[in-house]
């Protein structure tokens, strides 16, 4: 039987700590669907449809690896794909609280749709898209931080 799991999150911009979680979950699930949602207490610098495109090109490789988009709740989002499985990203203690919550919850929506936790590579454990688009602002350096068409979008956003 195929199981479907869901990457789900606000990819604003994808980085390579991302990447990282989609190609591992990739290794472990048939069927891998990265899903861009609306995260309500983040304001977004690239628009759903620029964050879908870029994941698109940089995973193109992965036969098993879909994007899409979603603007609803994620459980709704996993039981129309039939999902048996959320995959999430761990970096560090203060992830926990955050993903406990919304794991707990979507429990009570859904229990029979599970959460499954992939720890950093230790690599990108400092690692996250405010911090990217913090250094992009300023001209930092990002080559090792994000694929190189997101670090392309960045100075092409910031150049606007
Ligand atoms: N190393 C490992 N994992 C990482 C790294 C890294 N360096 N950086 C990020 N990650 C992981 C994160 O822990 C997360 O699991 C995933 O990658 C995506 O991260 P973000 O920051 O892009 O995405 P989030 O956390 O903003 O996504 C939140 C959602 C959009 C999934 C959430 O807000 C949501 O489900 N929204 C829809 C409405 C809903 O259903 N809300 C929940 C109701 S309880």
């Amino acid at each position: 039987m195929t199981k479907i799991a869901v990457v789900p999150g606000s990819f604003d911009p994808l980085t390579n700590g991302h990447l990282d979680i989609i190609k591992r979950a990739a290794r472990v699930f048939s069927d891998v669907r990265v899903v861009v949602m609306h995260n309500s207490t983040k304001k977004p610098l690239f628009t759903v449809e620029e964050r879908k495109a870029l994941i698109e090109e940089v995973t193109e490789m992965f036969p098993n690896v879909k994007v899409e988009t979603s603007s609803g709740l994620l459980i709704d989002y996993a039981k129309k794909v039939d999902a048996s499985v959320i995959v999430r990203g761990l970096r560090a203690v203060s992830d926990f609280e955050y993903e406990m919550q919304i794991t707990s919850m979507n429990r009570v929506l859904d229990e029979s749709i599970e959460t499954f936790f992939i720890m950093t590579n230790n690599q990108y454990s400092f690692l996250s898209s405010s911090i990217v688009k913090e250094v992009a602002q300023y001209g930092g350096e990002i080559t090792e931080l994000v694929p190189k068409q997101v670090e392309k979008a960045l100075k092409e956003k910031f150049e606007a």
